[in-house]
């Protein structure tokens, strides 16, 4: 283990920590050396109970053996291997396991290395497949208001959290938005989807009224949308949203860099809502956060319409150096064989009654506004402190880590998303910790 004093003589300033108030994290600064199961280790000793599975991406726990022998044995075998005009075997076998798991006729794959990229290429697929088919005037994007879609231009474009948005001019141009699903008056403390909110799917029409179908490309939504504070779809929500791309010929993507893997309780959050998109993003979960992977899968149709023209030509001019990395394809297989043979997304769905009695069981904690839930993922809403939105999730993100929990602060709703492993006594804790420390805040 790194020597604690040795750490904390490096200088801190030279790195520019992403999402981070980077000066006041460096004047009190929280250090994870170690990880294992559900359990980080501190610079100074501490065991943390990871509470959001690293960043909603450690679905099967930390440190399985089985993932890191795989990438172990890849990188001594073959580092790196580009993959234009050339490939390796495990690319071919991830993808072919992929489409195994996706629902519908999600049957192609296309390689990223996070999901910022995955959503942009998304984007770059549905331009190029309405000019494929002679309807290039379909170029505007459709995403929903509190969405987040990672950090590219075109995902913060359709993306919907301002304070990720505000910076950085006009970004992609010609993007609308649906309205979010968030209502405390209609919604809180609901048990999984909430009833209330359908409707809100019909503003699609409103937004192809004024722009015309004929020149929207494509629908983005997270399935669930996690990083703005957990927001469950509500009821038949999904179904009203495909109906329409279904009238009006628009493409739908899920965005299900967080919902996929198991985290809602069935492979994906298609699955779990039963409606088929034409694509879907993922990442994290797809190797257990150990190296860096991200893919869309679009819809065998999408493919087959891309593969026209003389054999000689690139279809997409499109990829990455690090498309289909050797040790993220191996990382990748050995994760989907310990999500298979631990049976995670059954566990998840198994375990998700006990998860939704623990956190709403936090309902009369003080200042708690809402608790939403679905599989293993919950949002625990405070009421804001007056002129200081976020500052009581973060005092409680604080407080958690010091009394040893993790979590994730958005706003000032607290988000939940342990790995599919937890056991019950864990989610025990999870509760005990959260309530104590949120009655303890002024
Ligand atoms: N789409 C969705 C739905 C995501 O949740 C991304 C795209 C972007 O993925 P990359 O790999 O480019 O980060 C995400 C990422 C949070 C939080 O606070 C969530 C994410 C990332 C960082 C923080 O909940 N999700």
């Amino acid at each position: 283990m790194p020597d604690t004093a040795q750490l904390l003589v490096n200088d801190l300033n030279p790195y520019w920590m992403p999402f981070t108030a980077n000066r006041q994290f460096k004047a009190a600064p929280r250090m994870l050396v170690k990880a294992s199961g559900m359990f980080y280790t501190t610079d100074d000793g501490r065991e943390i109970l990871d509470g959001i599975s690293g960043m909603w991406c450690v679905n099967a726990g930390h440190g399985r053996q089985t993932i890191t022998d795989a990438i172990r044995q890849q990188a001594s075998q073959m580092d790196y291997a580009t993959a234009f005009q050339i490939g390796h075997p495990l690319a071919f076998e991830l993808a072919n396991r992929l489409v195994s798991i996706l629902p519908g006729n999600l049957d192609n794959i296309f390689f990223a290395n996070s999901g910022s990229e995955a959503v942009d290429t998304s984007l770059k697929i549905s331009l190029a497949y309405h000019r494929a088919r002679g309807e290039g005037t379909r170029t505007r994007f459709i995403g929903r208001e509190r969405g987040y879609h990672g950090v590219g231009f075109g995902g913060t474009a359709v993306g919907g959290i301002v304070n990720n948005r505000k910076q950085f001019g006009n970004m992609l141009g010609g993007v609308d938005h649906l309205p979010h699903t968030h209502n405390l008056e209609k919604n809180a403390f609901s048990r999984g989807q909430p009833s209330w909110g359908a409707a809100l799917a019909d503003d699609l029409e409103r937004l192809v009224d004024l722009h015309h179908a004929s020149t929207i490309a494509a629908v983005i939504v997270e399935p669930m949308a996690g990083s703005t504070g957990v927001l469950v779809p509500p009821r038949e929500y999904l179904n009203r949203l495909r109906e329409i791309c279904n009238q009006y010929g628009i493409l739908l993507i899920f965005d299900e860099v967080i919902t996929g893997f198991g985290r809602v309780g069935a492979a994906f959050g298609a699955e779990k809502f039963g409606v088929q998109p034409d694509m879907i993003t993922m990442a994290k979960g797809l190797t257990n956060g150990a190296v860096p992977m991200s893919a869309v899968a679009v819809k065998s149709d999408i493919y087959r319409t891309m593969m026209t023209g003389p054999p000689e030509i690139i279809e997409l001019f499109h990829g990455y150096t690090y498309s289909a990395h050797p040790l993220a394809c191996a990382a990748g297989l050995a994760t989907l064989d310990v999500y298979e043979k631990d049976n995670l997304f059954k566990r998840c769905a198994d375990l998700s009654p006990y998860w939704e009695n623990a956190v709403h069981s936090l309902r009369k904690t003080k200042n708690v506004i809402d608790i939403r839930n679905i599989g293993l993922v919950a949002g625990i809403e405070m009421a804001s402190r007056e002129g200081a939105i976020g500052a009581r999730a973060y005092d409680c993100f604080v407080q958690c880590f010091n009394q040893g929990l993790l979590l994730r602060q958005i706003g000032d709703t607290v988000a939940l998303a342990p790995s599919l492993i937890i056991e019950k006594e864990q989610i025990d804790r999870i509760i005990e910790i959260l309530e104590n420390v949120i009655n303890g805040l002024d």
